[in-house]
C-alpha cells in the first residue's frame, strides 16, 4: 500500500512492475507469450535448445542449478535434459503456488534430482542452505527479467548474486537485444490486446486488494520506446481528467497523463559487457539468436 501511494504521489506516476504478476497477471503473461508479436519467449526457448550442449559443457559434475524468479520453470527442463550432471535444483520464486506446482511437475520428470525450493523475492537478500553451498553453483536467470530492473538494481542484483553463488560459479543470463523499434512496439502492444489487458489488470488488482476505485476503461495501454534509456516502457494513459481514491487519499489524473507500469531494457553486447564489468562478472561465452535477436550470456566472477 505505502508503495502504491508513493508511486501515485510522484510527478511521473509509477507502479512497481512486480504487482503485474498476480495469478491473473501471470496467466495473461503466458497468453502474451503465445501472441505472434511477442517474440522473446519463443526466441529464447529455441536458442536454449540450440545451445544446450554448449551450456552443459560449462556445468560441473554435481552442480546446483539456482534459478532466479523461476515462475513455472518452463525453460529449466531444456537445461536439465542437456546437463544430467546437475544434482540439485534451487528455484527461487515469490509466488508459493507457482513454486509448488513447478517442483511437483519437475519432480515427476526428474526423480533423482534434489529440490531445494526457496520462496522469496530474487531481488532481496538471499541465503543458500549449507547443503547447496557445498556444491558448484550455476545461476540461471532467463526471460530478460534482468531488463525489468533499473540499471542500479541490475548492478545490485549481479553483485549480490556473485556473493551468493561464490567464486567458482557460472551465471547464465537471458537478455533481449536492441532491434528495430516497430518490432519492439508490436511485441509490447499486440493486435489482440492481450498486453493491454495485462497492463490494465494492475489497476484491477489495486482496486480489489487495496480498495481503490480506478475506472479501468478510462485508461488506455501504451507501449513506448525510450531511446535515451534503451528500454520499452508500458504506460496506462488517462483518457480524461479524473480522480482516483485509495486509502482515503485522492489522486488526480489529467487527460493524457500517464501511469508508468513497467520497463524492459534492451541490450547490446557492449552494454551487457559494461553491466557485467561494473557488477563483478565477466562474459565467458555468449550466444545470440538470428533476428529478432535474443542473447544468452555466460558470466563468471571477474
Ligand atoms: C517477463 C518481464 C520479461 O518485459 O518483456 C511482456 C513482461 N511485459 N509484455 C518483458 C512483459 C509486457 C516481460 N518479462
Amino acid at each position: 500500500m505505502a508503495d502504491v501511494v508513493a508511486g501515485l504521489s510522484s510527478p511521473q506516476k509509477t507502479l512497481s512492475p512486480k504487482y503485474l504478476y498476480d495469478a491473473r497477471g501471470s496467466a495473461l503473461f503466458e497468453e502474451i507469450c503465445r501472441t505472434p508479436e511477442y517474440y522473446p519467449t519463443r526466441t529464447e526457448t529455441a536458442l536454449l535448445r540450440e545451445i544446450a550442449a554448449d551450456l552443459s559443457a560449462l556445468i560441473p559434475k554435481g552442480a546446483a542449478l539456482i534459478e532466479f524468479g523461476s515462475g513455472a520453470s518452463d525453460k529449466t527442463a531444456i537445461v536439465l535434459d542437456a546437463a544430467p550432471q546437475i544434482s540439485t535444483y534451487v528455484p527461487i520464486e515469490i509466488s508459493h503456488d507457482a513454486l509448488d506446482q513447478a517442483v511437483a511437475r519437475l519432480a515427476q520428470r526428474y526423480p533423482s534430482l534434489d529440490f531445494v525450493p526457496i520462496a522469496g523475492d530474487f531481488t532481496g537478500e538471499l541465503r543458500l542452505p549449507e547443503s547447496v553451498r557445498a556444491k558448484s553453483a550455476v545461476g540461471f536467470f532467463p526471460g530478460s527479467t534482468i531488463g525489468n530492473l533499473d540499471p542500479a538494481e541490475m548492478q545490485q542484483f549481479l553483485l549480490r548474486t556473485r556473493v551468493l553463488l561464490g567464486e567458482d560459479s557460472v551465471l547464465l543470463v537471458g537478455a533481449d537485444m536492441l532491434k528495430d523499434v516497430p518490432t519492439l512496439l508490436a511485441a509490447y502492444d499486440d493486435a489482440a490486446g492481450v498486453t493491454a489487458g495485462f497492463n490494465r489488470n494492475l489497476l484491477e488488482r489495486i482496486n480489489r486488494e487495496l480498495g481503490a476505485d480506478f475506472d479501468i476503461q478510462a485508461f488506455r495501454h501504451e507501449a513506448r520506446w525510450n531511446a535515451g534509456l534503451q528500454r520499452m516502457e508500458m504506460h496506462l494513459v488517462s483518457l480524461h481528467d479524473q480522480h482516483v481514491t485509495l486509502g482515503g487519499m485522492r489522486f488526480s489524473f489529467s487527460q493524457g497523463e500517464s501511469l508508468h507500469t513497467e520497463n524492459s531494457h534492451k541490450f547490446s553486447t557492449d552494454s551487457f559487457d559494461a553491466l557485467a564489468a561494473r557488477s563483478g562478472w565477466q562474459i565467458v561465452q555468449q550466444w545470440i539468436s538470428p533476428a529478432p535477436q535474443f542473447a544468452m550470456f555466460a558470466l563468471v566472477p571477474a
